[in-house]
């Protein structure tokens, strides 16, 4: 294959194809350098002093990292003064963050996950950054919250980047997925693969099985399903994942096929699901559907719900078509596909 860098890739699909805006080409290409310097610091760990707990809290009641600190602020930092957005909003800040009147405003909004998968941080297990791209659709002056409140269908872009044992992004515009790995000896992120695909089936599921007796009757039976292996109801032996970094789950399942499961429970019933909908579910799912898989909250297609409030916790099941249509059916409480 011919190596393109995400510059070349960007400018290709902005002139041929009309796909990418040039303020959007410059959002994605910021970001893209934001997360390189994000990775950096991942990388130094211990050296750079980015480990362990930073004693703050975010506005969800959780004691945030060091790391996730430092990447938000490199993210707001790097997008902040370009002219292409309205506002920010981060899974680890209370509130919007509008550009300042110093600065142009553009007419995006971007979400993001600073650092996906924070309890891995410490440990040397692949993290992430997760973003989605929307269009301030109201014409009305200034940017509030309320303009954030957009189903997840409406996103211009979404991506993720995995610090990993490579670094990779990998993004969508809504014409397929693409996925780059950064060479870390010129800098630069380069075009590693051009359409990633989910395959409709597959034998390997992801769910943190030490909830397993919080869960609602259909994931039960799913999971009780794929455990019962060749001699069950599915036929055939399963294999189980479970990263604790939906980034690094949701890569596998882009790269080899699989189903991933953060359902409601009833550790905390009044909570519709612990995954926060506007920086982890929709852009993930955007990407996931642009694979050819499927992302729903056991009953609905995750890119129709239409968020009222940013912060916004929702069940997730992606990846694998056959996979996630079948945990789903089990949630309408239809008859599930034949085996
Ligand atoms: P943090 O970024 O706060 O560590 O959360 C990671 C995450 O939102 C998601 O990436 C994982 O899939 C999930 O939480 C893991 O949660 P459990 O620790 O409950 O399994």
């Amino acid at each position: 294959m011919k190596r393109i860098s995400l510059t070349q890739y960007l400018v290709e699909q902005q002139r041929d194809r009309g796909q990418i805006p040039p303020p959007l080409r410059l959002l994605i290409e910021t970001v893209a350098r934001a997360c390189k310097r994000i990775a950096i610091s991942v990388n130094k760990g211990e050296l750079g002093d980015v480990l362990g707990s930073a004693d703050t809290e975010n506005v969800q009641g959780e004691v945030q990292k060091k790391l996730d600190v430092i990447a938000n602020e490199v993210l707001i930092e790097a997008n902040v003064w370009g002219g292409h957005l309205a506002a920010m909003a981060s899974e680890e800040m209370d509130s919007i963050h509008v550009v300042p009147d110093r600065y142009p405003q553009g007419e995006y909004l971007l979400l993001f996950d600073p650092l996906d998968g924070s309890s891995n941080i410490d440990v040397n297990v692949s993290i992430g950054t997760i973003f989605s791209v929307l269009r301030k659709v109201t014409n009305q002056r200034g940017v509030s919250e309320e303009d954030f409140l957009q189903p997840g269908k409406q996103q211009a872009a979404a991506g993720y980047c995995v610090y990993g044992p490579q670094t990779t992004l990998v993004l969508t515009v809504g014409d397929g997925v693409v996925m780059f790995t950064l060479d870390r000896e010129t800098g630069s992120w380069v075009l590693t693969e051009r359409q990633m695909q989910i395959p409709a089936d597959t034998k390997e599921f992801a769910i943190n099985m030490s909830n397993q007796r919080h869960w609602a009757p259909p994931v039960r039976r799913y999971i009780d399903e794929c455990l019962a292996g060749k001699t069950g109801p599915r036929e055939k032996d399963f294999n189980m994942r479970w990263v604790a970094s939906m980034v690094a789950d949701v890569h596998r399942i882009l790269s080899r096929g699989g189903v991933f499961l953060y359902p409601w429970d009833q550790r905390e019933p009044e909570k519709p699901g612990k995954l926060r909908l506007m920086y982890e579910a929709n852009p993930m799912a955007f990407i996931v559907e642009q694979a050819g898989g499927v992302a729903t909250n056991g009953r609905q297609r995750i890119l129709d719900l239409l968020p009222t409030k940013l912060h916004e916790r929702v069940s997730v099941v992606l990846g694998s078509k056959n996979e996630v249509q079948r945990v789903t059916s089990y949630h309408l409480d239809e008859t599930p596909p034949a085996a």
